[in-house]
């Protein structure tokens, strides 16, 4: 429904089409020209009092992948701080982290096509019906051609989603991390493993436990991985029986062996959904791991159709965030910690390798809790609306209102984050503009520009660019106006010239709707670690987890742990968030488009029918 419309968000009454600073008090309209000037000259005032690391960049997995590409460039290679971070942080941290540690490389091995080929569809706490629509019709209709086919929703929360599945099991929040080891335990009770896959193919790790939630600044974490064998891994899984985590989890035991069955029958092939129930999950990694353990334990993976995936939800929060790499670890290749990968972004950027510091500085909330601190004095927010979605908000709004900081917004409307702003930048939406996402799947896919941006709106890359070069790096940016995309595209890529990562050429991207990567001689690359489809598997065996050094996938012995708060005496509900299909995240844009509005005018909060009659509360 959001598609139909989307064309309407473009011309809302209140769009953003002049640059506006803030003079005594108020934003005053300017033109952008003077804008750039002053984000510019703060830029240069705000390194020189306060060093380098003074002055970030908070993005987005709604920036283009050109966005993230030159904001890295300028910020980690010219002016050498590593204060890049997007909002996909609070997203998708949590996936890539457990890629990493499970396959030590990320993205998901899978793609869409798995709906058109398994007989099993588990939603784990992910709401696809609202949140992934078009995904999900796709498997109502392999559905509805194969009667076989089941979907079954494993939530925290009853949604559409459980509405149209075959069957719906409630958990309480948290405690799948219980139900995924229950699974293993039964799995490997009814002899269902996979032995030939998993001694070929599969090593066994355990990790930290109790390692706490982050909520205090400056928490640093390191996880350690100590290998263990299958036995100390079936020994680690003998506390978590079906009837002892039916007590925790509030699943019948029965469901529990249901859901074995499901994985563990070897006639089914199985694929698993997930977003941000178990990506925003306090223990997101593990969660992760948990689920990877089970299809690793079976054997299915790889395959059309065994599909362990994990959904992301912007548009390009795979292709902007997590492949140009736009977080404060991270570059278009590798990490800053590592001395080859400084060395390569040096060379293809142009800059000295001195200038690019090994050391990461602040994830997304240690940022924003620098800005309260006056450790950051700069920022730049473009394409998201943190003054609505950073967790315990009022801190980082209060500190962004101090005297002293200075804040840019690239915005297409006023939103609670340019109130704060002393600068807002007038953008282009994504049909005013060229530019690539990369989606869930390891698709980039280009777009033109359809209609002209109004007023003296730009690209979000091209305010970039035009601020870089009034900060001399003119060198380092030189393209045109009329080429930039292609030319960023074709630098960019040389970032990802391996048969793990290629990315396809320019012209192939123009060519085709969306390009899978790896893109190796002319071929793309549905399904990776297995050789039939992917051609960075190079060990002639059956599969190759090339990933990890020994090039094997890790089965990890992670348990369950409580969350931060539960319900207790004083609050003794959960509450469980969730979006709406009519939206889009803090409605800048679906607020503005009328039948979306009308058709969800406002947020509203569901309670258990006897809970609501105990308390007297009533619609
Ligand atoms: N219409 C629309 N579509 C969107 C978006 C939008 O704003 N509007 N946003 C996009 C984005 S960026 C994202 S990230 C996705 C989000 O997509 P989803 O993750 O599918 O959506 P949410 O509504 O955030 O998910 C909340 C779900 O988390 C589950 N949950 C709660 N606690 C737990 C737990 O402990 N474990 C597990 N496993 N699950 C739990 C609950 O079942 C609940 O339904 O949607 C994308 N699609
Ligand atoms: N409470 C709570 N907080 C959450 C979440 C949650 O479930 N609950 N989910 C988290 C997740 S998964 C996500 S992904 C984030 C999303 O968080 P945000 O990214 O902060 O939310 P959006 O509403 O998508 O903000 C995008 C902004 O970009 C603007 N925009 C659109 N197109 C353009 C453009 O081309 N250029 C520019 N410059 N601006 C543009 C829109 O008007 C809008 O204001 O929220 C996170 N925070
Ligand atoms: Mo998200």
């Amino acid at each position: 429904v959001k598609g139909y419309h989307s064309v309407q968000a473009l011309y809302g009454k209140d769009r953003i089409t002049r640059a506006k600073v803030r003079k005594n008090g108020e934003m005053v309209e300017v033109p952008i020209t003077e804008a750039l000037d002053l984000i510019a000259a703060k830029m240069k005032e705000t390194i020189s009092s306060h060093g380098k690391d003074s002055v970030a960049v908070y993005g987005s997995g709604q920036w283009t992948i050109p966005d993230g590409y030159v904001a890295s460039k300028l910020f980690k290679g010219c002016i050498g701080t590593n204060n890049v971070e997007a909002n996909a942080r609070l997203c998708m941290a949590s996936a890539v982290t457990g890629f990493m540690t499970s396959f030590g490389i990320d993205e998901p091995m899978g793609c869409y096509e798995d709906i058109e080929h398994a007989n099993v569809f588990v939603t784990w706490g992910n709401n696809m019906a609202e949140m992934h629509p078009v995904l999900f019709s796709r498997m109502l209709a392999a559905r509805k051609r194969n009667a076989d086919v089941e979907i079954i929703d494993f939530a925290t929360r009853t949604t559409r989603t459980s509405q149209a599945a075959d069957k719906s099991i409630l958990f309480k929040p948290q405690t799948d991390l219980a139900v995924a080891n229950a699974i293993c335990y039964e799995i490997i009770r009814n002899n269902w493993v996979n032995r030939d896959f998993v001694n070929k193919h599969v090593s066994f790790r355990k990790g930290l436990t109790n390692i706490g939630y982050g909520v205090e600044d400056h928490f640093q974490f390191q996880d350690k991985a100590e290998g263990i064998n299958f036995a100390e891994f079936e020994a680690f899984l003998k506390d978590y029986t079906p009837e002892r985590v039916e007590k925790i989890s509030g699943v019948s035991a029965s469901d529990i062996r249901y859901l074995a069955s499901l994985y563990g029958d070897p006639k089914k092939k199985v694929t698993s959904f997930w977003c941000m129930g178990m990506n925003q999950h306090t223990r997101g990694t593990w969660i992760n791991n948990l689920v990877y353990n089970i299809h690793l334990l079976v054997g299915k993976i790889s395959t059309p159709g065994n599909s362990p995936f994990s959904l992301t939800g912007q548009p390009s929060a795979c292709g902007t965030v997590r492949e140009v790499g736009t977080l404060t670890h991270k570059l278009p290749h590798g990490v800053v910690m590592n001395e080859h990968d400084r060395k390569m972004a040096a060379e293809i950027w142009n800059v000295p390798v001195e200038n690019i510091d090994p050391k990461p500085t602040y994830h997304t909330v240690e940022m924003f809790r620098a800005l309260d601190r006056g450790d950051i004095r700069f920022i730049w927010i473009q394409v998201t609306n943190p003054m609505v979605t950073m967790p315990k908000l009022k801190r980082y709004r209060d500190g962004a209102l101090k005297e002293d900081r200075f804040i840019v917004v690239s915005d297409v409307y006023p939103t609670p984050t340019t109130d704060v702003a002393d600068v807002i930048l007038p953008a282009a939406m994504w049909i005013e503009q060229e530019g690539m996402f990369g989606n869930s799947e390891r698709r980039t896919q280009h777009f033109d520009e359809i209609v002209p941006p109004p007023g003296e709106a730009m690209s979000d890359t091209w305010q970039l660019i035009e601020v870089a070069r009034r900060l001399g790096y003119e060198k380092q940016f030189p393209w045109s106006q009329d080429e930039y995309i292609g030319k960023i595209w074709e630098e960019y890529r040389r970032f990802h010239d391996s048969p793990k990562h290629n990315m396809a050429p320019y012209e192939v991207l123009r060519a085709r709707p969306g390009v899978q990567w790896p893109f190796v001689n002319g071929r793309e690359t549905r399904w990776r670690f297995n050789p039939k489809y992917d051609p960075a598997c190079t060990s002639g065996e059956d599969f190759h987890f090339y990933g990890h050094k020994d090039n094997r996938a890790w089965i990890w012995a992670r348990p369950y742990e409580p969350a931060a708060e539960s319900p207790d005496q004083e609050y003794n509900f959960w509450l469980n968030t969730g979006r709406v299909v009519e939206h889009w995240h803090t409605g800048s844009m679906t607020r503005r488009v009328p039948v979306l509005h009308n058709a969800m005018p406002s947020s509203y909060v569901e309670i258990n029918p006897d809970d609501a009659a105990d308390l007297g509360v009533v619609n």
